[in-house]
């Protein structure tokens, strides 16, 4: 299931870098974005995951997050999180960059986790940026609002917005310094996040793809484990002989 070379590499303690996206969290019960059960089958992602949106019909925004928020507050972090925070104890560089903003990865006992796409259970003024933090949102609500007047929102990255740019620029130097990159749970088409694994492959980490199926990623790794993260990644600590 593993090549020589990924075992071995793993064994000399090798400086790691992982991007996870939200298949990580698939098999926890967390929908993914663009599967058959994805959370934007009735919606496109712009139409929901943009400033615009939110503008234009707040209400429809936050009950879809309030919607994410009551689904990932009722589950658990699943193996694949819990052998990912184990990968940060063993090894003595490791870098967890997530797409996800479901928190999971805290949850499983990861405790540098650069959330480059932010975090849903945090929130913040549009207009002001102050931090607010945990907002529920009912159907028939107020919109909930800042001293300044401002409305409240998810503190998550939107479509057409920047990356919180100390989190990004500390992901994108460990995708360039690391010798094996992994990227796991995610279909790689959301940039920038996208872009690290190749930034990494580029400068001649050995790329690895964790996912069910291939991505517009697949044919730029050096190895692909098609199987379900939750499954994999305690096989692949096992074949290492890291104990989990
Ligand atoms: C930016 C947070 C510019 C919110 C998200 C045209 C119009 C507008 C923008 C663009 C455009 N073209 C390109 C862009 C840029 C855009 C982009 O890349 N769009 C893509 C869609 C083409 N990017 C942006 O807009 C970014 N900002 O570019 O700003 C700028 C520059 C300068 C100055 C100002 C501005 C912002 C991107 C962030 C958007 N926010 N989410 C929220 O969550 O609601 S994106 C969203 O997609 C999530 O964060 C998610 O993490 C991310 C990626 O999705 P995945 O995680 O990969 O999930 P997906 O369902 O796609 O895939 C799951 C995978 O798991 C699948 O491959 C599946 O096979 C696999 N899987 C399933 N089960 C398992 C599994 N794998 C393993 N095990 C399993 N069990
Ligand atoms: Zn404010």
């Amino acid at each position: 299931m593993f090549s020589e070379t990924l075992i071995e590499l793993l064994k000399k303690d090798p400086k790691i870098c992982v991007l996870t996206g939200a298949g990580v969290s698939a098999e926890s019960g967390v929908p993914t974005f663009r599967g058959k059960e994805g959370i934007w089958k009735k919606f496109r992602a712009e139409e929901l995951a943009t400033v615009d949106a939110f503008l234009s019909n707040p209400e429809l925004v936050l009950a879809w997050y309030q919607h994410r928020r009551d689904i990932i507050d009722n589950i658990e972090p699943n193996p694949g999180h819990y052998a990912l925070a184990k990968m940060e104890k063993h090894f003595s560089d490791f870098c967890l960059v997530t797409q996800n903003v479901d928190a999971l990865h805290r949850k499983a006992g990861s405790e540098h986790v650069l959330e480059v796409h932010g975090n849903i259970m945090r929130n913040k003024c549009l207009t002001c940026g102050k931090p607010v933090n945990r907002l529920d949102f009912k159907e028939g609500d107020d919109i909930p609002r800042c001293e300044c007047g401002g409305m409240i929102r998810p503190d998550v990255v939107w479509f057409g917005e920047m990356l919180p740019a100390d989190v990004f620029a500390e992901a994108n130097k460990k995708s360039f310094q690391c010798e094996l990159f992994l990227s796991i749970g995610t279909s790689a088409i959301v940039y920038p996040a996208a872009g690290l694994p190749i930034a990494a492959k580029q400068r001649g980490a050995y790329l690895v793809e964790i996912n069910v199926q291939e991505t517009e990623l697949s044919t730029y790794a050096d190895e692909v484990l098609l199987g379900p993260s939750g499954e994999i990644l305690p096989k692949l600590l096992m074949a290492a002989g890291i104990d989990i």
